[in-house]
């Protein structure tokens, strides 16, 4: 294999992207640090994933977590992990983790400005039967002074200094916005290095791909229900768009980055709020989708624009593709006028 085009470039691997960044910024040094050790993590997670068969490590971990779905002990593992690298990278100060009821506060000794909020594991219903899955984080400096709290991670979306996620699926890739663009990094499992594989990647106006468990059809609202018979069923005579969906939301999330169109989690009857939690899922995910040139929200407003009163509070999600997001928006709209 030739390494010559992409290590002759400035910044071709996420930690020279990283220090490249802080240089050019003049920053601290914290946030490299910061990266650099959730790399780390993510290389872990990526390994113990390729092995968890070998060694058994499948199956569920005793506690349930916080959101009383299964724990499985990937989703434990994972969350230690990453909880380590953090604390000892000295660039944080609380942590959020889907698997911890209260936030993390870090010892005096070992704080930095940062906040970060992650899903360490997500996607566990993927996880025994090899689908893709992935970790998610957004990253935020720290607002208040005085002693950090719990309360210094409820800000909106839009305070985001970075986010990111890694897929662990038939390569490990991590995906990282910043006010720079987003940017993927491959890690080359020979080396152990992240690669800067694609620059700068803006998503496509308009995609043909809608991403939905349609196994809740009965429970949709109207609007929902509508604005997926447009899709299979043009009215336009166009070509009718094609479904998929993973159940596991950074590989969909990913897919409609890479090839465009809408992924959406919409509220339902039986859950208002839908499932997906706004601090360590959407916002991340929504953060990189507007970086890439496209909308997140959540039929009522921007994803990014919400105030969080809670820790793991839920929120609807519709993202993707301007255009598509903007038809969806047009016939939400429409209904909410009735
Ligand atoms: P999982 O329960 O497998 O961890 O929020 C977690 C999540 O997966 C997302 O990754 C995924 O998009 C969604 O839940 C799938 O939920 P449904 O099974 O309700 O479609």
């Amino acid at each position: 294999m030739d390494y010559q085009g992409p290590f002759q470039e400035e910044g071709c691997t996420l930690t020279s992207f990283a220090l490249e960044k802080n240089k050019k910024t003049k920053g601290t040094g914290e946030m490299s640090q910061l990266l650099t050790s959730l790399c780390t993590a993510v290389k872990v997670i990526s390994y113990a994933v390729r092995k968890a068969g070998i060694v058994q490590f499948y199956g569920i971990a005793d506690p349930t977590n916080v959101t009383d779905e299964q724990v499985k002990k990937l989703d434990v593992f994972s969350n230690e992990v990453i909880i380590n690298m953090l604390r000892s990278s000295f660039a944080t100060c609380v942590l959020v983790s889907e698997e911890n009821v209260h936030a993390i506060i870090i010892e005096p000794e070992k704080r930095g400005k940062h906040v970060v909020c992650f899903d360490p594991l997500d996607g566990a219903s993927n996880v025994d039967c090899l689908g893709s899955i992935g970790s998610i984080f957004g990253i935020y400096r720290r607002m208040s002074a005085g002693e950090p709290s719990q309360d210094d991670a409820l800000q909106p979306g839009r305070n985001m200094v970075a986010s990111g996620y890694a897929l662990y699926g038939s390569a490990t890739v991590m995906v990282i916005a910043m006010d720079c663009g987003v940017n993927c990094f491959m890690l080359d499992p020979d080396i152990g290095e992240f690669i800067l594989v694609r620059k700068d990647i803006q998503i496509r106006k308009r995609g043909n791909i809608y991403s939905i468990n349609e196994g809740y059809t009965r429970n949709f609202e109207p609007a929902v229900l509508e604005y997926l018979q447009e899709k299979k069923f043009p009215q336009d005579n166009t070509a009718p768009y094609i479904a998929r969906y993973v159940g596991s939301m950074v590989a969909d999330v990913h897919r409609t980055l890479v090839y465009g169109g809408i992924f959406l989690y919409p509220a339902n009857e039986m859950s208002p709020q839908g499932k997906l939690r706004l601090l360590y899922e959407c916002n991340p995910l929504a953060f990189i989708i507007e970086r890439a040139g496209g909308l997140a929200t959540t039929g009522k407003e921007p994803v990014l624009d919400i105030v969080p009163t809670e820790i793991h509070q839920k929120v609807p999600l519709i993202l993707g593709s301007p255009e598509d997001v903007k038809e969806f928006l047009k016939i939400y709209k429409k209904h909410a006028e009735k």
